[in-house]
């Protein structure tokens, strides 16, 4: 069959394809986006998006018989999970053998599942990490105009010191306060005029309503509200759902074909399309970008990309814990799902840590203090095609998370000392205080100036660019989705000025 041809191609519609499709579709480069999840736009009998977290349903993850949440269990009892119908609902939890990875599926990727927290990295760290994209050029141009195009927010403090959404976070920070350690305020997407209606109870419930992992239905600012609805506007953008990219090889004279399957509800492949285009935008996020070009490199369909490929992943040190407070130190029944506040002892030169203050809504008072610690460990782990399955592997062991959860482990001891409080070993399954099997942050596989030149270009496939978290070496230090988009912004800026269409 005829291949249907697109100038340009993006696969995936997370932060790196949102950016690269809006200034795509502003340039007037007709613009096909594939993302293999759905668009979630249509209220189901209940009149809502997305499902409420209390009661999952088949809209809550990616073709389950069951949920899988991150907090597998609450006072040792499997109460978190429910039994569920098969469907291509918006989170996935991607199982490696020491290492799960969740992703955000549909048109919008993880910022439909996020927790919206928008946070600038360390200059210094940055630099390090990503020593080929200029830092004077992120910190005065993109990481602003990331910041500007997403909707990035701060809560007003005093309302944040007088309600009683946020009382988890005050009781962490009085915590870390009287241990000597720092916290700091988080911008978020979460638009919090909104929430504070909510509170007041003239708007509509959401992030005061326990929703975040399952979907957002009111506030916030998810990129099909943002970049791909200005995608959309520039009339020269298309988002083809439900849309699974498998292979890319090149065409005689220039150019590419992605083979992609087109599934239903079910999961069943009902088509299998052919596209072409002269210009590949790879946005699949860290492991389905890493993914594509390791299948293109190791089957010989694009046999000159970089032995970097696969290399440089990591899960940016994240390490989950939970500490019990004294009775008299409540929690509240009522938390907002949308962390404002890390201790931020990042500037600590023994063990920098940056620890977001998380909510555990529940609904009732359980004087637990969540947390997620995003660590920095010069661990990576390295994805390989699998031909047996034509899927890739993880190459991370447990030994791999040690150093992460003893950095972790070190800034809680502090908290806990101090305060004569105690870890939590009822939440995440196997009697442990930390969780480091996990990751909310997948980076890496294609890593900025190895795998790819120093803007994204993809080595050894003339007009593939990743615009994506594959770029990013595995730690950045801090929630990674507004540097994943200010680098993409980076990237369309030189893609865009190298080969005007
Ligand atoms: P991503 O957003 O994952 O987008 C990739 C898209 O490509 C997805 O829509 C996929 O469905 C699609 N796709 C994959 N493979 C294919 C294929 N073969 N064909 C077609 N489509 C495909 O990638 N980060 C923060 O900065 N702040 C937070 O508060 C935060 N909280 C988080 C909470 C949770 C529960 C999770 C899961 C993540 C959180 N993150 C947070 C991480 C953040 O969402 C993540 O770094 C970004 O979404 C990654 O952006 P990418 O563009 O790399």
């Amino acid at each position: 069959a005829a291949a249907d041809h697109t100038p340009a191609l993006v696969i995936g519609s997370g932060y790196g394809g949102a950016v690269a499709a809006l200034r795509l579709g502003e340039a007037g480069i007709p613009t096909t986006v594939l993302e293999m999840g759905a668009l979630w736009n249509r209220q189901g009998p209940d009149g809502r998006v997305f499902c409420p977290t209390t009661a999952p349903d088949h809209r809550s993850m990616w073709f389950r018989t069951r949920t899988e949440a991150p907090l597998a269990t609450f006072l040792w009892l499997d109460v978190v999970n429910k039994d569920i119908t098969p469907y291509p609902g918006v989170l996935d939890r991607v199982r490696f053998d020491a290492m799960s990875v969740y992703v955000g599926r549909g048109v919008g990727g993880g910022s439909l599942v996020n927790g919206g927290m928008a946070v600038t990295p360390d200059r210094d760290y940055f630099a390090r990490v990503l020593p080929h994209a200029d830092a004077a050029a992120m910190y005065d141009t993109y990481f602003p105009r990331a910041r500007r195009t997403l909707g990035v927010n701060a809560i007003d403090p005093a309302w944040f010191e007088s309600t009683e959404w946020y009382r988890f976070s005050r009781i962490s920070r009085a915590h870390a306060a009287r241990t000597g350690l720092a916290t700091t305020f988080v911008p978020n997407v979460y638009d919090f005029d909104h929430m504070r209606r909510e509170a007041e109870g003239t708007a509509p419930r959401s992030a005061l309503a326990g929703e975040v992992i399952y979907g957002n239905n009111h506030g916030k600012r998810t990129l099909d509200r943002t970049y791909l609805a200005a995608a959309l506007g520039t009339g020269n953008v298309t988002i083809e759902t439900l849309h699974r990219a498998r292979a890319l090889r090149p065409l005689p004279g220039g150019g590419y074909v992605v083979t992609a399957d087109r599934i239903d509800t079910t999961g069943r492949t009902v088509a299998t399309r052919e596209i072409s285009c002269r210009r590949l935008f790879l946005a699949a996020g860290s492991l389905g970008t890493t993914e594509l070009l390791l299948r293109a490199r190791d089957t010989g369909t694009l046999p000159d990309l970089s032995e970097h490929i696969g290399s440089g992943w990591g899960p940016n040190g994240n390490v989950m814990t939970g500490r019990a407070n004294h009775l008299w130190d409540t929690v509240g029944e009522r938390q907002s799902t949308m962390p404002v506040l890390g201790i931020d002892d990042r500037a600590n030169p023994d063990n920098p840590v940056f620890a977001e203050i998380a909510p555990l809504p529940t609904g009732l008072e359980h004087w637990i203090s969540l947390y997620l610690a995003i660590t920095r460990t010069p661990e990576r782990g390295t994805l390989t095609y699998d031909a047996a399955t034509d899927g890739v592997r993880l190459h991370w062991t447990p030994d791999q998370s040690r150093a992460s959860t003893a950095s972790a482990k070190r800034l809680f001891d502090r908290v806990n000392a101090r305060n004569a409080t105690v870890y939590r070993y009822d939440l995440f399954g196997g009697n442990r205080a930390f969780a480091d099997d996990f990751t909310y942050h997948p980076l890496g596989g294609c890593v900025l100036g190895l795998a790819t030149d120093a803007y994204g270009a993809v080595r050894g496939a003339p007009g593939v660019w990743v615009t994506d978290g594959a770029l990013v070496p595995g730690s950045i230090g801090v929630n990674p989705f507004l540097t994943i988009t200010a680098l993409a912004e980076r990237a369309m800026d030189r893609a865009l000025a190298e080969q005007p269409s």
